[in-house]
């Protein structure tokens, strides 16, 4: 199935359930080796996500701003390898919302414990605003915010569960969007999990 929620972005829903497990253990890979950690905003925030990253590029932020770098700047070392599972997932779900042949070369990997939020921004320190992004929603379920080019458009919230993917291209690319602060509702589907949701971000950054 999907669904439209903007002219050029479409939520899978379940789209990746029956790779979850392969996820599960990939990211458990990548967070063994470039663990997750909370960054600092330009403006001296520490924000409630955590992240790492996967892919030739990884996002990160300091007191100097943010960028995409190759190396970890916690290690000095290359991230580590997109694992085959994400590439794949990222392609097979960019292809069926009309987007063939993407490529990611970054995958930032959100962790969201209760109380974490994504206040409303916009993506764009990739250098291709015309690739995709694909987002996979694993773990507890978030209200995502979904609003217009504006940061003052009003916004439509999204209930994303473990397992959807949603796909945003074109117009819809540089839409203000955010995540509602993750409740502390215990994740039903797979105890493995815990009291967290992993987003999964798939872009092409350089
Ligand atoms: C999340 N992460 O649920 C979201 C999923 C981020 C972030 O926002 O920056 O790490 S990605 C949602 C997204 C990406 C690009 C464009 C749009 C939404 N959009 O135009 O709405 O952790
Ligand atoms: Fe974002």
């Amino acid at each position: 199935a999907r669904e439209p929620i903007g002219p050029a972005a479409f939520v899978l829903p379940g789209f990746a359930l029956p790779r979850v497990d392969a996820l599960l253990d990939a990211i458990g890979d990548v967070a063994a080796r470039a663990p997750f950690r909370h960054l600092v905003t330009p403006g001296g925030f520490t924000m409630s996500v955590a992240l790492t990253n996967c892919g030739a590029l990884g996002w990160t932020s300091d007191r100097r701003g943010y960028r995409y770098s190759a190396v970890d700047p916690d290690s000095g070392a290359p991230w580590p390898a997109m694992p085959e599972a994400f590439a794949l997932l990222a392609r097979d779900a960019a292809a069926l919302a009309g987007f063939d042949g993407f490529a990611p070369d970054a995958c930032l990997v959100n962790r969201y414990q209760p109380g974490s939020r994504l206040s409303l921004h916009q993506d764009r320190d990739e250098r291709d605003h015309g690739a995709p992004i694909v987002s996979v929603s694993l773990g507890m379920p978030a209200t995502f915010q979904f609003g217009g080019l504006a940061r003052s458009d009003k916004t439509v919230r999204i209930p994303l569960v473990h397992g959807d993917v949603v796909v945003w291209g074109g117009v819809d690319r540089l839409r203000f969007h955010g995540v509602l602060p993750l409740k502390d509702a215990p994740h039903l589907l797979d105890a493995r999990w815990g009291a967290q949701r992993i987003n999964l971000t798939f872009r092409k950054a350089g």
